[in-house]
């Protein structure tokens, strides 16, 4: 598929509002990608595919993960609109024809975050947060500063966030990859 047909399939799959998202999320990885010396174009593809399973009902998440041997994490079972990033990763590989490791990888752990990400990692995990379409989370306008300096505190800001966020709602319950994706950022950053 190329591109103009990615992007078309997803207008047609997402509601608008989450269309704009990810092409917000698409510039802005490419914005991140020129300025800390990412492939742009792989970087854009990512930002493009990495919300696109959001439309699924959740036991088709459920049952999407299971047919490929993707594990879900007791947080994933309460929570299964946390699957739509690891089955983003499938639909990317299976539908969109994407063979690229870091792209696949990139979608796979862009809500959670991991530990020791990698570049794109980092850039989508990123995008994804500050995109200009956001306007909700804390630190947004601090967040976009620093990241056009400093990945790795910008990463370890946002998953502060988002820890703070979940501790704060005790009915979210939190996932094992983005409390060890935190504590990685944490002592990186001490
Ligand atoms: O899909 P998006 O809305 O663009 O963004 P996302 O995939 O980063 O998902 C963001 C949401 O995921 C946000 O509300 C925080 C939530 N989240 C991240 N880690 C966890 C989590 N929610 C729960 N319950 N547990 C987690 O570990
Ligand atoms: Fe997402
Ligand atoms: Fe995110
Ligand atoms: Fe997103």
């Amino acid at each position: 598929m190329t591109t103009k047909e990615i992007q078309k399939d997803l207008k047609n799959k997402l509601k608008p509002a989450r269309y704009e998202h990810t092409l917000g999320v698409s510039d802005t990885a490419q914005h991140l990608a020129k300025i800390h010396g990412y492939d742009c174009a792989k970087a854009a593809l990512a930002g493009l595919l990495h919300d696109c399973a959001k439309y699924m009902a959740d036991d088709k998440k459920i049952a999407l993960c299971r047919e490929y041997g993707v594990s879900i994490s007791d947080a994933e079972y309460k929570n299964p609109s946390l699957l739509h990033a690891k089955c983003g990763a499938i639909l990317a590989e299976h539908e969109y024809q994407i063979i690229d490791f870091d792209i696949l990888h990139a979608i796979r752990v862009h809500t959670t975050g991991v530990p020791d990400m990698s570049l794109l990692d980092k850039i989508i995990f990123i995008a994804d947060y500050i995109e200009p379409n956001r306007d909700k989370a804390p630190h947004l306008k601090e967040l976009r500063k620093l990241a056009d300096k400093d990945l790795d505190e910008t990463t370890y800001l946002i998953l502060k966030d988002t820890v703070d966020y979940l501790k704060a709602h005790e009915d979210q319950p939190m996932d094992p990859t983005t409390v060890s994706a935190y504590e990685y950022y944490r002592d990186w950053h001490n």
